[in-house]
């Protein structure tokens, strides 16, 4: 089975699932990486400095490999796009925009950037997203957590990962209002 760990950039995604993937033995990658090795990085979006990638046919590419695989094998998907590729479970991780400013302004992205992230996370414009694909959706705040916490909020200690499917309550409206 296969895990979409996603969230906005900044959120804690890629230390989240390495520190799954090492208690719990899991496989890792990230949709990226993965995107590189199909060949799937179709353009830059030099406006958006970001990599353009083809998630329908990362999708397709993912979808033949889990075919090959034993269904108990966990595999984490690291990515912000990762929920919108052949996963069974999302992961949503969420921070903030109080806190995912200073970490944005410290990766150096361009002011709009900062600003355009900070409002998708306010917006919970992942999370909405992920909920309109087929995957139950699992949402946790790791603002006030260690990567520890929150991989505990996510996962029970034997490392079943159906455990908890619930949506912590977040609203960060006032933060888009003030
Ligand atoms: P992402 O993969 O979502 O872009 P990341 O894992 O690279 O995010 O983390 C972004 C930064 O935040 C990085 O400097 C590590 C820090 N960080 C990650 N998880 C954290 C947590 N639970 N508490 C405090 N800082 C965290």
């Amino acid at each position: 089975m296969r895990i979409a760990v996603t969230g906005t950039p900044g959120v804690g995604k890629s230390t989240l699932a390495r520190l799954a993937a090492e208690r719990f033995g899991w496989d890792l990658a990230d949709v990226r990486g993965l995107a590189d090795v199909h060949g799937l990085v179709v353009a830059r979006d030099e406006d958006d400095d970001a990599d353009v990638i083809d998630v329908d046919r990362l999708a397709d590419v993912l979808e033949a490999l889990a075919r090959d695989r034993d269904p108990a094998h966990v595999e984490v998907l690291d990515g912000h796009l990762s929920h919108l590729l052949p996963v069974d479970l999302v992961w949503v991780v969420r921070c903030d925009p109080r806190v995912l400013e200073g970490r944005l302004r410290g990766r150096g992205y361009a002011e709009d950037k900062v600003r355009e992230n900070l409002e998708a996370e306010a917006m919970d414009l992942i999370l909405q997203e992920a909920l309109g694909g087929d995957a139950p959706v699992v949402q946790r705040d790791g603002t006030r957590r260690s990567p520890e916490e929150l991989l505990s909020a996510f996962v029970d200690p034997e490392g079943n990962p159906f455990k908890n499917t619930d949506l912590e309550p977040i609203d960060w409206s006032d933060w888009l209002l003030g």
